[in-house]
């Protein structure tokens, strides 16, 4: 049996229905003056609900909106792209999970809610940290292990937290950061601040005991919290349906309601998330299940093409590729001409490649900050850095 059985729902096709409440005039980009005008588009497929009666497929945009989509998007494509390069270079060290592919979730979600209602992730979390309104020298410092990080350099890939706009991070256990979430909501729903908390996990995080015990006490104290599989189709090097009996994640919570959303799709993802939000602050939790693709492999250390096909993997690319979308929507929409749209990409390459060359400017931490943020002293052990020469210390 090959193994992409049961994958080949991977390709689908972009939607050619697409339409605008306003004549299809030609606006720069640059100009402001219609910025705000309302362009309605129709989701590349319908969502599927569970237990609830699913959202329009019309979702409400402007071009304003679709041209921070498409520069979000393509700085977040062009991080992870230096990541890759960085980590090959041994400038980035130890664990790193690239999200290239699935970008669609950080900025549709964004788009729907403030930086008041709660983010909690698992280590994929880079562009999600980019999405609350981190910035790439926060980033590419964080990733290199340097000071100006935004967890000082001692978090690294897997431990981004930005809580001012609340993102709680950048959790390694899989499954772990859900419970969490809900804890989130919890405070939230006690404070009464009509805010809600997002937990992003994978499908194979979705198999895990302690979501659904977390999911219990969420549904039983109609807690503000929404539930997002982020469905890539692959836990590290197996496929969702050689872990999971039921793959239909959206449906997982049994009584609790549940949308299946083209999570490749950053406008389904916004009016999905909307109607979450709308949801859980009246009636408690929700599953979102965002069906979206990784292009590189689980982490560095998996080229990601042993246990899936080249062709699947060009195949959602031509098909289904979230920047492409929305870079076909502004053409067609005659937004902004192909040469502007390959200017923004030149402008955000180069914003990376400053980010890089001033991350690199930052010092590594002081050794003394080895033994600060930490819950448990050490006892005289000693403790080395990534080469174990440069930093030595003793645990006090
Ligand atoms: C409790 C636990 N078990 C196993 C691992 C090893 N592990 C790390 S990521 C991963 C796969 C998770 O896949 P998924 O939830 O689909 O997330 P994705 O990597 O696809 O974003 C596993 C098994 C872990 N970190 N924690
Ligand atoms: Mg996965």
């Amino acid at each position: 049996m090959a193994l992409t059985h049961r994958s080949s729902n991977l390709l689908r096709p972009f939607t050619t229905a697409v339409f605008s409440s306003t004549p299809s005039l030609r606006r720069p980009f640059s100009s402001s003056a219609d910025d705000t005008t309302t362009i309605t588009i129709e989701t590349s497929v319908p969502f599927t609900g569970h237990k609830c009666d699913p959202p329009s497929r019309s979702v409400e945009t402007s071009p304003k909106e679709l041209m921070t989509f498409f520069r979000d998007m393509a700085k977040m494509r062009r991080m992870e792209i230096a990541a890759d390069s960085l980590y090959k270079a041994k400038l980035i060290r130890g664990f790193c999970h690239l999200y290239d592919g699935q970008e669609a979730v950080a900025v549709g979600m964004e788009a729907a809610i403030t930086k008041k209602d709660c983010i909690i992730t698992a280590y994929r979390d880079h562009c999600i940290y980019l999405g609350r309104g981190g910035t790439l020298l926060e980033c590419f410092s964080e990733l290199m292990g340097r000071q100006g990080g935004c967890s000082k350099g001692k978090g690294g890939s897997m431990h981004f937290y930005k809580k001012d706009s609340g993102f709680y991070g950048g959790h390694g256990i899989v499954g772990a950061q859900v419970p969490l979430g809900c804890g989130l909501a919890f405070a939230q729903k006690y404070s009464k601040d009509e805010t809600v908390s997002f937990a992003l996990y994978g499908d194979g995080a979705a198999n895990q005991g302690q979501l659904f015990e977390a999911l219990n006490m969420a549904a039983l104290w109609d807690l503000p919290a929404i539930l997002v599989c982020e469905n890539n189709h692959y836990g590290m090097g197996t496929a969702e349906w050689r872990a999971a009996k039921s793959p239909a994640y959206y449906k997982r919570g049994d009584y609790v309601p549940g949308l299946k959303v083209d999570g490749m799709d950053a406008l389904a993802v916004k009016q999905a998330c909307k109607f979450a939000k709308e949801h859980a602050l009246k009636n408690g939790p929700i599953i979102l299940e965002m069906d979206t693709y990784r292009y590189h492999g689980h982490s560095m250390s998996d080229p990601g093409s042993t246990y899936r096909t080249r062709d699947e993997i060009s195949g959602v690319r031509q098909e289904r590729d979230p920047v492409e979308r929305i870079r076909k929507l502004i053409l067609s929409h005659e937004l902004a001409t192909e040469k502007e749209l390959k200017d923004i990409e030149k402008e955000v390459r180069k914003e990376v490649d400053e980010a890089i060359a001033q991350a690199k400017e930052s010092p590594m931490p002081d050794p003394s900050e080895l033994f600060t943020n930490v819950y448990v002293k050490g006892y005289g052990v000693e403790a080395f850095g990534a080469d174990r020469k440069e930093v030595r210390a003793v645990l006090p």
